[in-house]
């Protein structure tokens, strides 16, 4: 028994704002369909976000019921949950999904959470936001119970668990119940896979680049999706790639070799098939944004379908580099000192550092009374004393003695 387990299609993700990347997202979603037809397998899982949004546009969802309707003439059923993108996090609301029933899809729901593929029992749930974790976890005790029942088991879930997503998740890696065999998932756009209880833990990734963070994985690991071989008690995977339709590419410039670079980049992207997205990290900047840009542009413009620049200032030095520079010492009593020096009074270095000592014991009369002492000494003639600082004439010779 195999199985072909993919998740994150986002159909209808228009990203930045272009039709062109709309369309790469279905050329992709096409290619794995074909793909999967070749591999022969049994049956399909989908582990949400299929589509971008939970009201998808006619064009995303023609281009998943083409998919479907091939699928279905060779024979293969898809199961499905709802992911975060293609839900709305409202009661009684349907997912698209719903509208393929007629179709063939299996769609998983908390009414139907469970079905049966010959010996193979497939359960899960659509994706549940923070704020439904307890009932969440209850639907989770609830189908690891059913499963018991039953030799082969597989859990669909569009969540994030804390072991692969640090921040942002809705479960723990031990709210996840252990009697499945295989675990189906969706939601992070890499790919990963893990061993979990019984068996295999997989998040197959987006099918495509979804956000440009996602090339490295691209580069490490492909985009596709998997196919699971259930039939030996060993789960076998295997990971099937696609050719992405568009090259990302990323470029660090250094703004002295600016010419040489964008050049060198124009002959390596001129014979492509479809224009490619560039990241340009262009460093050590002056003030002539514009004109990079505009040079950028000129050069490369109608090669690329997009150009991100990202500009980096050449670096001015702060104080404390200098001092750093100046004194390799990082003893805050002599940093202080040598700044203080830069005033060339010693009365104001000895304040200073007088201040500095006292404040670190957190003696503040004793603060008081040294910087008392320092005014009276600088603003004031010994003869005259029982100063009171806020005296007219006082704030007068206090504004001379500053200037
Ligand atoms: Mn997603």
């Amino acid at each position: 028994m195999k199985f072909a387990h993919l998740s994150d299609t986002h159909l209808g993700y228009r990203q930045y704002g272009l039709g062109e990347r709309e369309k790469d997202f279905y050329e992709v979603f096409e290619k794995i369909i074909d793909k999967i037809i070749e591999e022969d397998v049994d049956f399909v899982i989908h582990s949400g976000d299929l589509f971008e949004t939970a009201k998808p546009s006619p064009n995303a969802l023609l281009a998943f019921q083409k998919g479907l309707l091939k699928l279905k003439g060779a024979g293969i059923p898809m199961y499905a949950v709802a992911g975060n993108h293609d839900s709305l996090m409202r009661k009684d609301a349907i997912p698209p999904q719903v509208l393929f029933k007629k179709f063939g899809l299996k769609v998983i729901s908390p009414i139907n959470t469970n079905y049966m593929h010959e010996n193979i029992f497939i359960a899960g749930l659509p994706f549940y936001p923070n704020s439904q974790n307890k009932n969440l976890k209850k639907k989770l005790a609830e189908l690891s119970e059913k499963a018991a029942n039953h030799e082969k088991s597989i859990l669909v879930l569009h969540q994030g668990i804390d072991k692969y997503l640090p921040f942002n998740n809705e479960l723990e890696i031990g709210d996840i119940p252990k009697n499945f065999d295989y675990y189906a998932l969706g939601h992070i756009h890499k790919f990963i896979e893990d061993n979990f209880g019984n068996g295999k833990l997989v998040y197959p990734g987006s099918t495509e680049i979804w956000k440009s963070d996602e090339v490295e994985d691209l580069k490490k690991n492909g985009k596709g999706f998997v196919v699971v071989d259930m039939s030996s008690p060993k789960i076998n995977i295997k990971r099937v790639s696609i050719n992405m339709p568009r090259e990302f590419i990323t470029k660090n410039i250094d703004f002295n070799n600016l010419a040489i670079e964008i050049n060198s980049l124009k002959t390596l992207i001129k014979n492509f098939d479809k224009k490619p997205i560039l990241n340009l990290i262009i460093y050590n900047v002056k003030n002539n944004i514009k004109d990079i840009y505009e040079f950028i542009n000129k050069e490369l413009g109608d090669l690329a379908l997009m150009i991100k620049p990202n500009f980096k200032m050449k670096e001015e030095k702060s104080d404390l580099d200098i001092i750093l520079k100046q004194n390799k010492s990082l003893d805050p009593k002599e940093l202080l000192a040598n700044k203080l020096n830069e005033y060339g009074n010693k009365k104001i270095t000895q304040l200073g550092i007088e201040l500095y000592d006292s404040l670190s014991k957190d003696n503040q009369e004793l603060s008081s009374k040294l910087i008392q002492q320092y005014y009276n000494k600088m603003l004031f003639d010994k003869n005259e004393p029982n100063n009171e600082p806020n005296t007219k004439k006082n704030q007068i010779r206090f504004k001379e003695a500053l200037s």
